[in-house]
């Protein structure tokens, strides 16, 4: 037999059966025993130093890109230039953050003053008011524009002022960041021309709608548009103006009557002019977070108790259907008792930081531990993972929201773990990020591959809450508790509610109770968050005994990331030995009595290796239910076939029993797939496209690719290496929508070499088919065992003879 893929799936379970003899076993974890480690109090030597690494991390950033990226948006730290709207090759839809006005300095404004840096401020401010302005024929997204550009130059603009006051500084000042404030704030209008009131995601800077490419323009995302009113209000009640606020208003409302009337959540994507959702999956991640804190932080901010009662009412929906444990699983709106995702996305970190803030201590405790550790386990928390903590996506943009939380708690608790935590995460990105011109996001948490992006969230919000984590009260020129800080981390005063409050004073029209008002939250008085954390160390299989406490640790319990389980194991004569490259964690177990404690636990040892292996085998079975297969007739005889694993959709119809599709193998030109059509649309008709992973969404490559008429879609992973040999098959989510209509399957970068090493081989064009694995299975034991039945028939005249 020659060695290939689908033979490397048999080979697999041979594999599996070879550890059964040896009795070794490959498991996917990491070696981690930081967990277990008690909270060490941290010196104020300690967390002065600490303080002045970040001040050092943000002047390494800021540098960069001030000398090799300014006055591009962002800079690109790979390349070490900047990143210009309409000049850098487009990313797709991420692009709609840049609008070529200096997103990065504006943005970082206000961290200059909070670091006391007011030479740099003052000299930032100068420039920003020179070089930034807004009349671009370019479409931006309103949310960003208003978080990272109206909010940072507001909060700027307060800045200014009050160094003026407190600092004699400035003198020369006049509110021109407020002007432009304002100026900004008019070009996003436009948007919020709708029925509902509802916001439009994307607005052109220029021509406002009037851009025919906005002319189709109708869904948002519920963050998207339930996050302008803290920005607005406050443009509305500084400049006197009070449009902002009153289409802030208007939108938070509607947003509001489109809640279910049942359960009280919210979904996550929405038609602006009809109300409908488009997405009804709710959770407290992507696409609806800081819809919630902009609830609670405008009660805040503005004293309207409306917000108040109605961020309580979604928050008792959230604890009562989303919260399970220390997870935050997705449902659906209507059906909240189905949990419509199997997997967190790394936004969500922002959730405990809220829960701070509105008073309930335990649950942020819990969240937050869950989540460091998944930081532990990737180094850094992916853009997803799933509830067995395994990586969904790898990817990771230096995302500020886990150290958000980590102050907040740090500022509640006063407990020491925090710091702890904050100081692993500082270390991490100096470890893993830093690049010679700035910080690199990283690609795949897996490799630690770089991407040349640093968005200017990191250092309008990463750095700047690593600042303030290290940092005293008195370490600050300003108090940071007489402001709200905006999603961007911008700071707002909240003094801010009695400028012109009669002015904007809203009728109560909502219906609320007492109860709306009421939610018991625990004392954080009587709160001690260690042991709040400590049982949840291993909250995925529970808290388990070391064997000598009576009880013996199954393999189903273990934990490699437990050390209490590492030391049993060890007692019970298993040794772990890593395998292959680190950053899979693999880590392969033998057993021995000799190494055994003790002849009981040698054979508590024995027993553990095996429930090892069965575990093992039982997960390959229903990985096996899941697996796709892209199968196809071998160089030497065409009716050898062999597979190559592939992962599922969510989106795309699933082909069960005998179904299959079938068609010749073509590339999408671009491989990528993301723009409006295909250089090679026509040739595509009829063919299984291979399109590869990025820059837009799995789905809108589904959708490209059934336009142009393919028969299926194979996307295969951008990142080198990887295969779902050494990692788990996982199946790509969707946008909710089921308009996609032919069979979607994904495959690793080592099974697509494959297919594409037969592809260049082969002069005719690759045929192949895309089914279910099982299914493939079936058919070739099948067909074995008729060519066994032909054999034998053939041989039995000679027999007779
Ligand atoms: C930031 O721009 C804001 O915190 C926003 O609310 C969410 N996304 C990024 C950071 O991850």
């Amino acid at each position: 037999m020659s060695a290939t893929s689908s033979e490397s799936f048999v080979h697999g379970q041979r594999l599996m059966l070879i550890f059964l003899v040896a009795l070794c076993i490959v498991v996917a974890c990491v070696l981690s025993t930081e967990t277990t480690m008690p909270t060490q109090n941290m010196s104020n030597k300690e967390r002065a130093e600490l303080r002045e690494e970040a001040r050092d991390m943000f002047y390494h950033a800021y540098n960069a890109y001030m000398q090799n990226a300014y006055p591009a948006d962002e800079l690109m730290p790979l390349s070490c230039k900047g990143r210009y709207r309409g000049v850098t090759p487009s990313r797709g839809d991420m692009d709609d953050i840049l609008g070529n006005f200096s997103m990065t300095l504006v943005d970082t404004l206000d961290t200059l003053v909070l670091l006391g840096d007011f030479t740099e401020f003052e000299h930032a401010v100068k420039l920003v008011i020179r070089d930034v302005q807004f009349d671009s024929d370019i479409i931006v997204s309103v949310f960003e524009t208003n978080i990272r550009m109206v909010g940072g130059l507001l909060s700027a603009h307060i800045l200014a002022e009050y160094l003026q006051k407190h600092a004699d500084t400035m003198h020369w000042y006049k509110g021109e960041l407020l002007e432009m404030s304002r100026e900004l704030g008019y070009r996003l209008l436009p948007a919020f021309n709708t029925s509902t009131g509802i916001p439009h995601a994307r607005v052109n800077l220029r021509l406002g709608m009037k851009d025919p490419m906005l002319k189709k323009s109708r869904e948002t995302c519920t963050a998207c548009a339930g996050t302008i009113l803290l920005e607005f209000a406050a443009l509305s009640r500084l400049t006197g103006d009070p449009i902002f606020e009153v289409r802030a208003h208007a939108a938070m409302d509607a947003l509001w009557k489109l809640r279910h009337r049942g359960s009280d959540l919210m979904g996550t994507v929405l038609n602006v002019h009809s109300g409908d959702w488009v997405r009804r999956d709710s959770g407290v991640g992507a696409g609806i977070d800081s819809y919630y804190e902009y609830l609670f932080k405008s009660y805040v901010l503005l004293g309207d108790d409306k917000y108040l009662a109605r961020f309580n009412r979604h928050y008792n929906a959230v604890m009562k259907y989303v919260s399970e444990g220390p997870m935050l699983l997705d449902v659906l709106m209507h059906r909240p008792h189905a949990k419509s995702k199997n997997f967190m996305d790394s936004l969500l970190a922002f959730w405990p930081g809220l829960q701070v803030l509105s008073g309930d201590l335990k649950p942020a405790v819990q969240t937050h531990e869950m989540l460091y550790q998944v930081m532990q386990m990737h180094t850094f928390i992916p853009e997803a993972f799933t509830v067995d903590f395994q990586i969904h996506w790898g990817q990771h943009p230096l995302r500020p929201e886990f150290i958000e939380s980590t102050y907040f708690l740090y500022r509640a608790t006063g407990d020491h773990h925090y710091l702890q935590v904050g100081k692993k995460a500082l270390k991490t990105l100096q470890q893993y990020a830093k690049v010679s011109c700035g910080y690199a996001a990283v690609n795949d948490v897996r490799t630690g591959k770089h991407e040349d992006r640093m968005d200017s969230f990191v250092l309008s919000e990463t750095i700047k809450y690593l600042f303030l984590l290290f940092s005293d009260p008195q370490d600050l020129i300003i108090n940071v508790d007489e402001f709200v800080f905006t999603t961007e981390a911008h700071l707002l005063p909240l003094s801010i509610a009695q400028l012109g409050n009669a002015t904007f004073s809203f009728r109560q029209t909502d219906e609320h109770n007492v109860l709306d008002f009421m939610r018991t939250c625990p004392s954080s008085n009587r709160l001690f968050p260690e042991k709040v954390r400590k049982p949840l160390r291993n909250f995925i299989t529970g808290s388990c005994p070391r064997t000598t406490a009576g009880k013996r640790l199954s393999a189903l319990d273990f934990q490699a990331s437990n050390a209490d389980h590492l030391r049993a194991v060890y007692d019970m004569g298993i040794t772990m030995v890593s395998v292959g490259d680190r950053s899979q964690g693999k880590v392969r177990l033998f057993h021995s009595f000799y190494n055994a404690k003790s002849h009981e636990e040698g054979e508590m040892g024995l027993q553990f290796m095996q429930e090892m292996l069965e575990l093992t085998k039982m997960q390959s079975i229903n990985q096996l239910a899941q697996l796709q297969a892209v199968a196809y007739a071998t160089d030497e005889n065409p009716q050898d076939w062999i597979a190559l694993m592939a992962g599922p959709s969510h989106f795309s119809p699933e082909l069960t029993g005998d179904q299959f599709v079938q068609g010749d193998v073509i590339l999408a030109k671009p491989l990528r797939a993301c723009d409006e059509s295909l250089e090679n649309a026509e040739e595509a008709k009829g063919k299984v496209l291979v399109a590869e992973r990025g820059d837009c969404t799995f789905v809108s490559k589904a959708r490209l690719a059934q336009k142009v008429g393919a028969a299926a879609l194979i996307v295969c992973d951008n990142v080198p290496g990887s295969s779902g040999e050494t990692q788990p098959m996982f199946a790509m989510s969707g946008d909710g929508k089921d308009d996609v209509l032919i069979p979607v399957v994904f495959m690793y970068s080592m099974e697509f070499g494959k297919l594409s090493a037969v592809m260049q081989r082969r002069k005719q064009p690759l045929r192949v088919r895309v089914m279910q694995m099982v299914e493939f299975k079936r058919w070739q034991l099948a067909k074995e065992q008729r060519q066994n039945q032909t054999a034998s028939v053939a041989q039995k005249p000679d027999k007779e003879l």
